[in-house]
């Protein structure tokens, strides 16, 4: 007899039985340790793998945008216009992105950029505000001489958006770089729109005294009630303060000598002016404007008589 016992195997007994149980155990937490990888695996690939952004046809917001915008603020209120240096830029920027980051961009409503517009006090002269619909350029060359005309773009909201595309999307926090709606295919109420529609109100209602707009008169109709000059600054202008509007109707050099203002798209401008009890002057090719169209194009004849 040998100092090993064997158990005996009887019959019907299944002789893997022990070995058997080990497996088990040890398969069982193969398994479990081969699935808790694979929900691992999951769980960091969906925190890894960027969000499904919404698709639209206008351009993503712009590159940099966060850092463009305060570094806007910052030139803004420290170096253009001292008088706002105690402006808080970063609040300003943070209340800028709340209005539109995470949400929908099609969705964007007026109160969503009301607690921006409540941070930022600016105060434009009676007399200096200037309106312009389709003569950006320009307009912007002769505020640039004439420092004391404000455009929307030369206030700092104005300023800090200026020629910025920008939104977000409902799936994260971050800004959509890809793809932006388009006012025009996409939805009217989208971030950049409903932003220009509630400055652009603001500043019509708190102009004061005479009132410039410069309008392009190598249009066939330089007044369009549609612009948002034509269906929101005009309506929001308050009769109480502001006596009369001024329309500059400027040609492109080298066009005939048009007489826009007595056309019937500046009529129009002039009926919607007096019905909202105000004045009505229109001067073609306003000569400070038609000075500075006349640096870019010194040899044109127009500009050598002084035209
Ligand atoms: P405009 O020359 O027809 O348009 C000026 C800009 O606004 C263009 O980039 C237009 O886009 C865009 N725009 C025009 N209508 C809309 C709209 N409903 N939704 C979104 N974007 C639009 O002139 P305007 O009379 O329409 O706008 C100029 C006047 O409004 C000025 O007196 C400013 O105070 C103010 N504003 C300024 C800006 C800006 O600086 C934008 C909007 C309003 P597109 O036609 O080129 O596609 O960008």
């Amino acid at each position: 007899m040998s100092n090993y016992e064997f158990s005996p195997v009887m019959s019907g007994d299944k002789p893997c039985c022990q070995i058997s149980k080990r497996a088990q155990i040890c398969l069982g937490l193969g398994l479990l340790v081969v699935s808790l990888s694979v929900v691992v695996a999951v769980v960091l690939l969906k925190v890894r793998s960027p969000p499904e952004l919404l698709e639209w046809h206008g351009h993503g917001t712009t590159s940099h945008f966060s850092e463009i915008v305060l570094g806007r603020c910052f030139t803004y209120t420290q170096i253009i216009r001292p008088e706002l240096r105690d402006e808080d830029c970063q609040k300003i920027v943070d209340a800028f992105k709340s209005a539109f980051l995470s949400k929908n961009p099609c969705n964007i409503t007026k109160e969503d950029y009301q607690p921006l517009i409540k941070l930022v006090t600016q105060t434009i002269p009676c007399n200096k505000t200037l309106f312009w619909s389709k003569s950006k350029d320009l307009v912007h060359q002769f505020t640039w001489v004439q420092r004391e005309f404000f455009t929307l773009e030369d206030t700092l909201l104005g300023y800090m958006a200026d020629d910025l595309t920008w939104c977000g999307d409902p799936s994260t926090s971050d800004l959509n770089y890809q793809s932006c709606p388009h006012w025009r295919t996409d939805c009217s109420n989208n971030p950049g729109s409903v932003f220009w529609k509630v400055i652009s109100q603001k500043f019509a209602e708190a102009a004061c005294g005479v009132v410039q707009v410069m309008l392009n008169g190598s249009l066939t109709e330089p007044f369009n009630k549609n612009s948002t000059f034509g269906s929101v600054e005009v309506f929001n202008l308050n009769p109480e303060k502001v006596h009369t509007v001024q329309a500059w109707v400027m040609d492109d050099i080298g066009k005939v000598s048009s007489d826009s203002c007595s056309g019937s798209s500046l009529n129009e401008l002039k009926s919607i002016v007096r019905e909202r009890k105000m004045a009505f002057i229109c001067q073609d090719n306003y000569r400070p404007a038609r000075f500075v169209q006349c640096v870019k194009n010194p040899e044109h004849l127009s500009c050598r008589s002084g035209i």
